[in-house]
């Protein structure tokens, strides 16, 4: 390559700073370039130097765009590969959460924190007392309850403290064992007697939710995982107790109503009915005011019994308020679902709930879903309808479920698709 120096000293001094960027150039690339040599000698020092520094820092643009353009590719592309969001978010650490899981809808701290306190508190002891009195004044208390919030916290409900830990311990074990051993139970269906997984539905749903569940059906047959040892027993413990407890509550639900007592139990054919034993577990969120961890949604059944490991989550809409739900210790967390709502014909609603995430603790929730017989007719009371007109139709619990699943994804209300008029 033959170029000259210029005489200007300025110039000659920059010819030699650059000349071996240029040679690099030269060698690798054109010729051109070797022949525009000389005019860029000339160029006075502060313009070469803005020229550099511009060059400098396009390439390094350039360099952040197509990094950060890889980046959004593969959080693009994972999400529908997580099987597990509690392996996801360990690998993750702070790092933000890829956008498809961007699933909040209304700011998680926008709650009324005043109402928390008026949540029902009932006494299940005064509930199931023999004393008449006591007895009656807690169905009234229940029908306020279920007319007014749906949601009420049941203390002394006679499941000892012990089995309530070790449930609870166990299903940490359970969501901490490697994911090859979880893989037999991979989900394949909403009725499959036992289903892990991720999120809601990750294959049907556009956006993603920080969970990953354990769900069983324990009733009318008691299925469980064999793993981790000892699990399997406790559990049909604390499934068979918490049946119990949803037993006594529908007696009292029933006379609330002006029913007789067993009524509900009958019409629904509750003792030969479903249980789903639901294990939750939400992982810290690095970003929790970007997802959640379950969307609003209703539950299927009569009742659901619920217990948490101590860290909060779970929020209820009450008269179009978010509120807290602190649980007391040891109490369960009690709400109406959609067939109890058909059953009362409206009059204790199913209400919508979800869970809101935090970026410190592992959250698990232990749900117990308690419904009908999957094959009976499910509707209004006929107690109920002496009185007034059916707002539900009438339908067996295992086409609801079904119903229920394909609405649940369109955050809509399975009874919508059943309601009258
Ligand atoms: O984890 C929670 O607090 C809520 C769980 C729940 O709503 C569900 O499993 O359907």
């Amino acid at each position: 390559m033959q170029c000259k120096y210029n005489s200007d000293s300025q110039s000659s001094q920059l010819y030699s700073r650059s000349k071996e960027a240029l040679f690099f150039s030269c060698t690798n690339k054109s010729v051109e370039f070797a022949i525009s040599l000389p005019r860029i000698t000339t160029i006075p020092f502060p313009y070469f130097l803005f020229l550099f520094l511009f060059l400098v820092r396009s390439i390094i643009i350039i360099h952040s765009v197509i990094s950060n353009t890889t980046l959004a590719m593969a959080s693009a592309a994972s999400p529908s590969e997580i099987t597990s969001i509690k392996a996801f978010a360990e690998s993750n650490g702070s790092s933000p959460i890829p956008s498809t899981y961007h699933s909040l809808t209304e700011p998680r701290d926008d709650v009324a924190d005043h109402l928390a306190c008026s949540i029902p508190v009932i006494d299940f002891s005064h509930l199931t007392s023999h004393d008449p009195q006591i007895h009656a004044s807690t169905v009234h208390q229940l029908a306020n309850a279920c007319a007014q919030w749906g949601f009420f916290l049941l203390t002394n409900h006679g499941i000892s403290e012990k089995l309530m830990e070790e449930v609870m311990e166990k299903s940490h074990e359970f969501h901490n064992l490697p994911l090859e051993e979880k893989e037999e139970f991979a989900d394949k269906g909403p009725l499959t007697a036992i289903r892990h997984g991720t999120s809601f539905h990750p294959q049907a749903e556009k956006l993603h939710y920080w969970r990953d569940y354990l769900k069983v059906i324990t009733l009318p047959q008691f299925n469980f995982p064999h793993k981790p040892p000892g699990y399997k027993e406790i559990a049909f413990e604390y499934s068979r107790k918490i049946r119990g407890v949803a037993r006594e509550l529908l007696k009292g639900i029933s006379e609330s109503l002006g029913l007789d007592a067993e009524s509900i139990i009958e019409s629904t054919g509750f003792d030969s009915g479903l249980q789903i034993f639901a294990v939750n577990l939400y992982p810290p969120c690095p970003e929790p005011d970007l997802a959640v961890g379950l969307p609003p949604h209703s539950d299927h059944g009569l009742l659901t019994l619920l217990t948490q490991n101590g860290i909060g989550g779970l929020q209820v809409k009450h008269t179009g308020k978010w509120v807290n739900v602190n649980p007391l210790p040891n109490c369960l967390i009690v709400n109406t679902g959609d067939q109890l709502e058909a059953v009362s014909n409206g009059r204790y609603k199913s209400v919508m709930h979800r869970a809101v995430l935090n970026n410190r603790d592992t959250r698990i929730s232990l749900v117990l879903v308690n419904g009908p017989d999957l094959d009976k007719e499910i509707g209004p009371a006929l107690g109920l309808l002496e009185k007034e007109d059916p707002l539900f139709k009438t339908m067996k619990y295992r086409d609801y479920f079904e119903i229920q699943q394909m609405t649940r994804f369109a955050y809509k209300s399975g009874l919508d698709e059943i309601r009258l008029n």
